[in-house]
């Protein structure tokens, strides 16, 4: 089946890699880093074969249910007897290699999220947890409509926020400092758009 082809629902960006040239974070924007075939293909099988949940998290003594879907994989030898996790599919497994091989870095987990229209975000926070080691680096692959992201400074706020948008098939690198000195969020929309596929790869330490 050829998706898209007509249509061009999915924009794939302009070519190329950019490094953003901002204080404290190391940011590297590679679009189409995955082609239109390869990323129409990772689109429709993720979002059929995922096992999407609904998250809820505490927040001032309230239970929030996030507005999108997630999923989380992560290396079985890392979490231990009593914590299993969905096997890593085929597709997860090759998009994490040429993950790997670009950045020459391993990664032991994924978080997958689901915007499934404008209504769905993520609002301003950083990736920051103990397991996580300190200069976490994230790496961010998009698949489907293409979203806003953006960071803003935690400390100086004369930095202007940064709008970053992540089109099908693109991957954005967050390494050195930026998860302590910038937060991001993907705002919601009143657009009416279709759904956006995220997977964040992340190297969690569990003895941390
Ligand atoms: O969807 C995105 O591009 C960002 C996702 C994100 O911020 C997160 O998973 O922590």
């Amino acid at each position: 089946m050829t998706l898209f082809n007509d249509t061009e629902i999915f924009t794939s960006g302009l070519a190329g890699k950019k490094v953003f040239d901002l204080p404290d974070t190391e940011l590297l924007l590679h679009d189409n880093f995955f082609n239109k075939e390869e990323s129409n293909h990772y689109y429709t099988t993720l979002l059929q074969a995922t096992p999407w949940q609904k998250y809820a998290m505490e927040i001032y003594d309230k239970t929030v249910t996030v507005p999108r879907m997630i999923s989380w994989y992560e290396d079985n030898n890392n979490l231990g007897a009593d914590l299993k996790k969905p096997n890593w599919t085929p597709e997860l497994l090759s998009i994490k290699d040429r993950v790997e091989k670009e950045t020459q870095k391993k990664f032991n987990s994924v978080l997958l999220n689901l915007y499934r229209n404008g209504n769905d975000g993520v609002g301003w926070h950083s990736d920051r947890e103990q397991n996580f080691g300190p200069n976490a680096i994230i790496a961010s692959v998009s698949f489907g409509e293409t979203r806003m992201f953006r960071l803003r400074h935690k400390f100086r706020k004369e930095i202007p926020s940064v709008e970053i948008p992540l089109h099908h098939g693109s991957l954005l690198l967050m390494a050195g400092t930026t998860q302590s000195f910038w937060q991001h969020q993907v705002p919601k929309t009143t657009k009416d758009i279709l759904p956006r596929i995220n997977l964040t790869f992340r190297k969690i330490d569990r003895s941390l």
